[in-house]
């Protein structure tokens, strides 16, 4: 019994949950917002603004100091972290970092500088191409066609190429920057780097986030040869091991002892991707169960025990941090869509949800809109495409209620669209992420799915899920227990869908696949 730490690095902030199991309570939870918190990072949304809008990446040691900040900001609270007696987490998925040398290999961290001051003179890459890029297409065709199309892709790795993912970016700078590519010895995901921070060594990369890279071998659970091959000379000794989402990976190193306070040889236990580590955190790590995560990206998973492709080529399978797979559908226009439009109509959170419990109807009296304010992965949209059909005012922007219906309708739309693969409809749809409070927007995915929406009370299940996973390998519990204690539905919020709604989609969802077919996709 005691406490656990989970953390989660995500585009926006990082985050920390402290959990219980002697009380079974979360004790408490803290968060560092970059774009606020850390302005000297020059990124509002968590990434470097590029007037390429199909590039997006982000500083690696905006995530080092909000390491450092959360852990003070914890000491700060009172909380003894000489309590912790293991530690996890999970990070954006796809993101990657590039060093010169593996992290501690110049020996452990020096106890009097700042941890971002000892990075930087490490990346060989002073930037890390993040999950929002969207400008290797070139390069996903290259590694497709190097190993005899996408169908073989999806075979091995459980995804087509995919642009965000991380060796069509590792290609893509191997092939602009060859230099830098040369002097670079690792090539890290977002978790396993945080992971490194915390052991002051190279971290193996786990098989929920390793699976979402185009590298690995879902049947072994290693490095694909081929795609290696297929992705830039020597990316082999490039990588670090990948290992099981269960494994330990060593124990904080002795700085954080010094300087936070931490027990010597706390215990780390890998790190996973928040997508993955999410299914631990809303207790849907067996199938059934559906989790719809509205964070800055929406996304739709679910726990599968083979892997089941999507033939659309947008679904992705994942290792489920519990053991078998999952499956994941993911939107790049999930909040900063709403907020575009939030801000277009000029529209607060709070009126935004009144705009959709009060002001308007499920169908939205015939308003529709193409919600690409960014370039979307699902489906593939290369260009911003915005397209209003219905009444002037709409059409103008200058009705707030309709307009604001009209985005999440669209999103919920493609959301049911495009996870159809996963099999049976839910009935339950479990949601998380910054936009999961806002009531109206729940109340559009139970009319849309007709399905009942639970919210789960700890608001980071990312971060839960780190605590969650490091509990059970430090305590040996089963995860049943571990959920009936700690993944606890909050109450009173139980959404049922509106009755007459399952009729006012049926004639959207037809008109809706039009526009996108219109588009081309
Ligand atoms: P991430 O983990 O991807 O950084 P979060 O899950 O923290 O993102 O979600 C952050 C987003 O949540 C914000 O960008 C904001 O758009 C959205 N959000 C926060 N509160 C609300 C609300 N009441 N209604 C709708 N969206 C909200
Ligand atoms: C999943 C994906 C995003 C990031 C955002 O494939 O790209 O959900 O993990 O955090």
């Amino acid at each position: 019994m005691g406490l656990y730490l989970g953390l989660d690095s995500s585009t926006q902030s990082l985050s920390a949950l402290l959990l219980d199991t002697e009380s079974g309570t979360v004790l408490t939870e803290a968060s560092v917002h970059f774009g606020t918190e850390l302005p000297e990072f020059a990124s509002p949304q968590g990434f470097l603004p590029a007037s390429d809008a199909r590039v997006c990446q982000a500083d690696p040691l905006c995530w080092v100091s909000a390491l450092e900040a959360l852990f003070g900001k914890l000491v700060e609270q009172g909380v003894d972290l000489s309590a912790v007696r293991g530690l996890s987490g999970a990070a954006q998925q796809h993101g990657s970092v590039y060093l010169r040398e593996p992290i501690g290999t110049a020996g452990p961290w020096s106890h009097d500088l700042p941890l971002a001051s000892q990075v930087r003179p490490l990346l060989s890459r002073a930037r890390a191409p993040i999950w929002l890029d969207s400008s290797t297409s070139a390069e996903c065709a290259e590694i497709a066609a190097a190993v005899g199309g996408d169908a073989e892709l999806v075979r091995i790795s459980g995804s087509r190429a995919i642009e965000r993912f991380t060796a069509p970016q590792i290609r893509r700078f191997w092939k602009t920057e060859p230099d830098a590519y040369a002097t670079t010895r690792e090539i890290t995901l977002v978790s396993a780097f945080m992971a490194s921070l915390l052991i002051g060594g190279s971290a193996p990369i786990d098989h929920g986030d390793g699976a979402g890279m185009n590298l690995l071998d879902l049947a072994t659970g290693a490095w694909s040869p081929a795609l290696l091959e297929a992705t830039a000379p020597g990316l082999a000794r490039r990588l670090p091991r990948v290992v099981p989402s269960r494994t330990r990976i060593g124990v904080i190193a002795p700085y954080f002892v010094a300087r936070y306070g931490f027990a010597p040889e706390t215990p780390v236990l890998a790190f996973t991707g928040d997508n993955p580590s999410s299914l631990v955190g809303m207790g849907a790590t067996e199938p059934g169960t559906w989790v719809v995560s509205l964070g800055t990206s929406d996304t739709v998973f679910a726990a599968m025990r083979e892997p089941r492709s999507d033939p659309r080529g947008y679904g992705h399978v994942f290792g489920n941090p519990a053991g078998g797979f999952m499956s994941l559908i993911c939107f790049a226009n999930g909040s900063l869509a709403r907020e575009a439009v939030a801000a277009r109509v000029g529209l607060s959170w709070p009126a935004f949800e009144r705009a959709l419990l009060e002001q308007s109807l499920p169908g939205n009296a015939g308003n529709l809109m193409l919600p690409f304010f960014v370039p979307e992965m699902t489906p593939k949209v290369t260009e911003p495409s915005v397209e209003l059909e219905g009444s002037a005012a709409f059409r103008a922007f200058a009705d707030p209620p309709a307009n604001a219906r009209a985005i999440v309708e669209a999103q919920a739309l493609s959301m049911q669209r495009y996870s159809d693969f996963i099999g049976m409809p839910p009935e339950c749809l479990r949601v998380t992420g910054g936009a999961s409070r806002n009531r109206g927007i729940l109340q559009v995915l139970s009319d849309v799915f007709q399905a009942r929406i639970e919210r789960l009370a700890a608001p980071s299940a990312a971060a839960l899920g780190g605590a969650l996973r490091v509990a059970q390998a430090v305590e040996g519990l089963p995860w049943a227990e571990l959920f009936a204690r700690f993944v606890v539905p909050e109450p009173g919020v139980r959404i049922e869908s509106t009755p007459g709604s399952a009729l006012a989609y049926a004639a959207l969802r037809p008109k809706y696949a039009l526009k996108l077919q219109a588009l081309g996709v």
